[in-house]
């Protein structure tokens, strides 16, 4: 008998595509909407899915494992839905992609860019001399799959880096680990301060206003993480004083509310939510090694740890 997958996606036939030729053994069911799914629902064994409304998730009467194409899975980790006995794994392909982001924006300032976008549609040879990265202290909150990458990018431009960890340790790339109490001093020595932090009832409002007014002049927040973990109220505020930059990817509240000030501050960088963005192809390559595991009886990588909440 075929095992059944259920795809649920907005992009679930390109991903069910993808699948079906990698694996012809199962049976597959891609969906992209509630009505898709009635007569699949409750034989599914596996489910492959970012978000899935609670009514399907309750039907899933078969289901053993939930395949969560997300890296951050906290609207999941404590759903009734997914009772503890479902194997639940999440997607880790997202690091090089989202450092590819921070850097991105990085040397974008650092390089002039937009001076020179703007000199050319004038015709202007106008050189100005560019900042470095090198010897610039890049701090890190959340030194997970994600955070590792970043590290090992910013080691490759010589920048001196900083990290938080729950669990301090030594770490490669990383100069300094420093403990969720040591925060308070770890963000006035930072040029730059990423965040790739899980949500977690930790680290709600993980920077509020205190933090906030602790970095030096002329640093650089990055949140890359979930908005949450920012107290958005004490950023705009921070922000409005013009002591430090944001380039901001999540928000407390998404899509990001027209009438938020943020889009108002000539100090931060918005975009919605796009440092990683879903590749099905790299996706489905994890979902393809914890398939051939979970056939064999073998435990599965990436697995969700609903005690810690990522
Ligand atoms: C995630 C995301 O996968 O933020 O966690 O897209």
């Amino acid at each position: 008998m075929k095992h059944k997958l259920l795809i649920y996606h907005k992009d679930a036939k390109l991903y069910g595509e993808i699948l079906s030729k990698k694996l012809p053994e199962l049976e597959i069911c891609s969906a992209s909407r509630p009505e898709e799914v009635l007569n699949f629902i409750e034989e599914a064994e596996i489910i492959f899915s970012w978000k899935i409304p609670d009514d399907l998730l309750k039907r899933a009467k078969s289901l053993v494992w939930f395949a969560a194409m997300g890296a951050g899975n906290e609207h999941l980790v404590n759903n009734p839905h997914l009772p503890e006995a479902v194997i639940f794994t999440k997607t880790t392909v997202y690091g090089e992609m989202m450092a590819e982001y921070v850097f991105a924006y990085l040397l974008y300032f650092l390089r002039d860019l937009p001076k020179y976008f703007r000199d050319q549609s004038k015709k202007v040879w106008g050189q100005a001399r560019p900042e470095r990265l090198r010897g610039k202290t890049m701090g890190i909150l959340g030194l997970g799959w994600i955070g590792k990458e970043i590290a090992k990018r910013a080691k490759a431009f010589g920048m001196h880096v900083i990290g938080l960890k729950r669990n301090p340790a030594p770490m490669e790339n990383v100069d300094q680990v420093f403990g969720p109490g040591d925060l308070k001093k770890m963000i006035p020595l930072v040029d730059y301060l990423v965040m790739v932090l899980p949500l977690t009832p930790d680290t709600i409002h993980f920077l509020g206003e205190e933090e906030l007014g602790l970095f030096k002049e002329g640093a650089t927040l990055l949140n890359i993480g979930r908005g949450k973990t920012i107290d958005e109220r004490a950023l705009v505020q921070t922000l409005k004083k013009g002591k430090i930059k944001a380039i901001l990817d999540v928000f407390e509240e998404e899509p990001l509310p027209k009438e938020s000030e943020l889009w108002n501050l000539e100090n931060v960088i918005i975009t919605p939510h796009v440092s990683g963005i879903n590749i099905p192809e790299e996706i489905c390559e994890g979902f393809i090694r914890n398939y051939e595991k979970w056939t064999k009886g073998k435990p599965l990588t990436n697995l969700v740890d609903r005690g810690r909440g990522y």
